[in-house]
């Protein structure tokens, strides 16, 4: 009888520690797979969220195609024929301090500061229009080659999308182009690129009808991260079926990030939540 039980007690074991090492190789075996994938997906461009710090007023009439903060104020340039306008507003209220209507036969698109000067793309009509910073006066105008989209500035060139995946940079003098770039997203290049902002060595850019800014290497095009702003439409108030998220502005002295859309009717300055 004793001898019975030493023997099942045996096999038991065996089987036990059969059934432990199977397990075991098994999960050695799924081990570099899982570790392959996660070295795989680490090469795709890292995703930030967003928190929500402050909100301000915005006109929600405003096609906003557009933005940028300079000293206290911001700056917006609004789109459709007939409503096309540059605009100087302070950040906490939507009273208009300056503004300069385009004639109805261009639709107004990206605005860009350089220096005292405010550059204005129109979308279709090859038409740059050049002002002055403090009184709009209108000073020259440009031509541009291709669609007017989004503008900004890297401190001695002018960044120019046209509503593909490319970028273009140009010479503020002359705005003849000097060289370009398509932006990519994990090997994949991005149309519909649009408001675009400088910010601390990079582009960001909107990319039309989404919740997406694109974070963008101007050497290679290459989008370093992206941030994803779904669910902020849900907090303000859509005044047409085109509403959708445009318009980046940095505040470069106190490092504030602001955001809106267009025909939204609020303005949010939000920070970026770690991917
Ligand atoms: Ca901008």
């Amino acid at each position: 009888m004793r001898l019975k039980l030493l023997l099942l007690g045996a096999v038991l074991c065996l089987s036990l520690s059969l059934c432990l090492s199977l397990c075991l190789s098994l999960v050695l075996a799924l081990v570099p797979q899982a570790t392959m994938a996660q070295e795989e997906g680490s090469n795709d461009a890292p995703i930030w969220g967003i928190k929500v710090v402050n909100q301000y007023p915005h006109d929600i009439n405003f096609f906003t195609q557009g933005l940028f903060y300079h000293d206290g104020h911001l700056y917006e340039g609004t789109g459709k024929r007939g409503l096309s306008a540059l605009s100087k507003r302070s950040l906490t209220a939507n009273d208009v301090i300056l503004s300069s209507k385009l004639s109805n036969r261009y639709f107004g698109e990206g605005i860009v500061l350089v220096d005292d000067k405010i550059y204005q793309l129109t979308w279709q009509s090859h038409m740059v229009f050049v002002y002055s910073r403090d009184s709009f006066e209108q000073l020259t105008t440009h031509y541009n080659a291709t669609e007017g989209w989004g503008l900004a500035y890297d401190g001695s060139q002018l960044i120019l999308s046209d509503g593909s995946a490319t970028l273009q940079f140009v010479d503020p003098e002359t705005f003849i182009p000097q060289r370009k770039i398509t932006v990519t997203l994990n090997g994949n290049s991005v149309p519909n690129l649009n408001e675009l902002e400088y910010i601390d060595g990079e582009i960001w850019a909107n990319v039309w009808q989404t919740d997406f800014i694109l974070r963008i290497d101007p050497a290679t095009g290459e989008t370093n991260s992206y941030i994803d702003l779904s669910g902020l439409s849900g907090l303000t108030e859509l005044g047409s079926n085109e509403a959708v998220l445009n318009g980046i502005a940095w505040d470069e002295e106190q490092d504030r990030l602001f955001v809106t859309g267009k025909h939204w009717a609020h303005l949010f300055e939000i920070e970026l939540v770690a991917p």
